[in-house]
C-alpha cells in the first residue's frame, strides 16, 4: 500500500505565457483539451488510476471555472481521506509575491502539505499529455534506496534543448544534469538507449519534470529560500549530495505547454490510432460528467475528426479537427485542421433570431466559412462568410480578437469575428 504514503503535487502553471491567449482569462489547468477535458484531468486521472488519491493542484491564480470543475468532478467518499485541493498563490503578511518558480510554489504551499501525513511527494507537471504508472516509479525509488527520482525519456537532439538533459551511472543514478542545453553544448550528453530509441535518433535522456522526493529531504531542500526551480537548481545541485535515480520511461509523452505543441497534441488525437489513447478501458481520462444531448449533424462530410457532445453541426465538411462541447457550425462551412474548444452556453432559437436582427454572430461558427489551422477558444462568435487560413505563411502577431503563434491562429475566448472577415 505504498501509494497511501504518497501526496501528489500538481504544478498547475506559472504565468502561462507560452499558452497565451488560452490562459488569458483562466489558469493553465483549466484549459480545455480534446473538446471536453481540462489539462488538469490528465495528471489527476493518472494519479487516480494508480490509487494515489490525495492531490494538491498549485496554480498562480484561481478561476471560478477551475474550482467548479475540480469540486464537481473529483468527489470522493466522505469516509475516505481522498481529495483534490487547489492551492492558488496567496499573499500572506510575510510573502507578497506570486510563486517565483516550481520549487518556490511547493515551498510556499508547504504549510498546507504538512497538514497531511505522507512519506513521498510525487511532483507532476500540469501541462503534459501521457499515461504513466507512478506505482512502478515509486517501487523502483524504494527498491533502489533513492532520495529523489526523476522520470526520464529519450529524446531527439532538437527536443533536447527544451528539457533538462542527464546522464546516469550503470545503476541508473544521475551523474550529471544540464537544464535546457543549447545545441552546441549537446555533444557528449548522449546516453545508452534501447535499439528502438536509437532507430528514432533519440539518444538524449530528458527529465520529464516528474519527481519523487522523500518528504524529509524535500522539507530540508526547500528550507533554502534561494532555490526557485526544480530543473534549474534543485535537481542539478542534488545529484552530488544525494541518490537521485533516473526512472526510465519510453511510452508516449508530450509537453503541451505552448500553443504549437498544444495544437499538435489535440489534432493528433484524430489519427487513426492516436499515440494517446482516449479509448482505453483501464486508463481512461476522467472529467466532469455533463448532461448534454448527443451531437446532431446534417449534411456534413466528416473525416478524421472527433466531435464532442451537444454539438449542432450543419457544416459542409469537417476534416482532421476536434470539435468541442456545444459547438454550433453553420451551413456550407468547411473546417480543417482546427481545434474548436466549444461553448459554455447554448443560445435558444429566440436568442439566435435576436442576434441575427442585431447583426451579432451567435456562439460558434456561422455559414459559408472556411477555417484552417486554427484554435477557436471557448464561446467565440464567428460570423458568416469568414475565412481564417492559418499556416506557416503567417507571422506571429496579436490583435484584439486573435493571436497568431507559430502559424496557428488562436481566436480568443468570447471574441467576436464579424461577417466577411478574411485572414
Ligand atoms: P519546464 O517545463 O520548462 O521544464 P517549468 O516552466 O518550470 O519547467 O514548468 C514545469 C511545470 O510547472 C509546468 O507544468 C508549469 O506550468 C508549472 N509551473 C511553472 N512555474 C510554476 C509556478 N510558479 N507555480 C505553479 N506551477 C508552475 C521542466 C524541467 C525540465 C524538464 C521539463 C519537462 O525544469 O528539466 O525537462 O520540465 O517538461
Ligand atoms: P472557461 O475556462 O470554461 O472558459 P471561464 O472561467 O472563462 O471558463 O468562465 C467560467 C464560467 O463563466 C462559465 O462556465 C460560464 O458559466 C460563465 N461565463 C463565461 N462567459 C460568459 C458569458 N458571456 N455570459 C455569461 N456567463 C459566462
Amino acid at each position: 500500500m505504498i501509494n497511501k504514503k504518497v501526496l501528489a503535487i500538481i504544478l498547475g502553471g506559472g504565468q502561462g505565457t507560452r499558452l497565451y491567449p488560452l490562459t488569458e482569462k483562466r489558469s493553465k489547468p483549466a484549459v480545455s483539451i480534446a473538446g471536453k477535458y481540462r489539462l488538469v484531468d490528465i495528471p489527476i486521472s493518472n494519479c487516480i488510476h494508480c490509487d494515489i488519491k490525495r492531490m494538491f493542484v498549485l496554480t498562480q491564480f484561481n478561476s471560478a471555472s477551475l474550482n467548479r470543475h475540480i469540486k464537481n468532478t473529483y468527489v470522493f467518499s466522505s469516509f475516505s481521506n481522498s481529495f483534490v485541493d487547489i492551492l492558488a498563490a496567496e499573499q500572506t503578511p510575510d510573502n507578497k509575491t506570486w510563486y517565483q518558480g516550481t520549487a518556490d510554489a511547493v515551498r510556499q504551499s508547504m504549510h498546507h502539505l504538512l497538514n497531511h501525513e505522507f512519506e513521498y511527494a510525487l511532483i507532476l507537471s500540469g501541462d503534459q499529455l501521457y499515461k504513466m504508472d507512478f506505482n512502478d516509479m515509486l517501487n523502483e525509488h524504494i527498491n533502489k534506496g533513492a532520495d529523489i527520482s526523476v522520470a526520464t525519456l529519450p529524446v531527439k537532439p532538437k527536443e533536447a534543448t527544451e528539457f533538462g538533459i542527464l546522464k546516469t551511472d550503470n545503476e541508473s543514478f544521475i551523474s550529471s544534469f544540464t537544464e535546457k542545453p543549447s545545441l552546441d553544448k549537446l555533444p557528449g550528453w548522449e546516453s545508452e538507449v534501447s535499439e528502438e530509441m536509437k532507430s528514432e535518433n533519440r539518444h538524449y535522456l530528458a527529465s520529464m519534470g516528474i519527481y519523487i522526493f522523500n518528504k524529509d529531504l524535500l522539507i530540508d531542500i526547500l528550507s533554502d529560500p534561494n532555490t526557485i526551480d526544480f530543473g534549474k537548481e534543485i535537481i542539478p545541485q542534488s545529484i552530488s549530495t544525494h541518490k537521485v535515480l533516473a526512472y526510465q520511461y519510453e511510452g508516449y509523452w508530450t509537453d503541451i505547454g505552448n500553443v504549437a505543441a498544444f495544437f499538435d497534441a489535440n489534432i493528433s488525437l484524430t489519427d487513426e490510432v492516436p499515440q494517446f489513447d482516449l479509448f482505453s478501458k483501464s486508463s481512461s481520462v476522467l472529467t466532469r460528467p455533463r448532461i448534454l444531448p448527443p451531437s446532431k449533424i446534417y449534411g456534413t462530410r466528416l473525416d478524421r475528426s472527433m466531435i464532442a457532445e451537444g454539438c449542432i453541426i450543419n457544416a459542409k465538411e469537417i476534416e482532421r479537427s476536434v470539435i468541442g462541447i456545444r459547438s454550433r457550425i453553420g451551413k456550407d462551412t468547411v473546417i480543417r485542421n482546427t481545434y474548436m474548444i466549444g461553448s459554455n452556453h447554448y443560445e435558444d432559437l429566440d436568442e439566435l433570431e435576436a442576434n441575427r436582427v442585431k447583426g451579432i454572430p451567435s456562439y460558434g461558427v456561422g455559414k459559408r466559412c472556411s477555417i484552417n489551422n486554427t484554435i477557436i477558444d471557448k464561446d467565440a462568435r464567428i460570423g458568416n462568410d469568414v475565412t481564417i487560413n492559418g499556416g506557416p505563411h503567417l507571422e506571429d502577431t496579436e490583435k484584439d480578437t486573435y493571436v497568431i503563434k507559430d502559424g496557428v491562429v488562436v481566436i480568443k475566448s468570447r471574441s467576436m469575428i464579424p461577417d466577411g472577415f478574411i485572414l
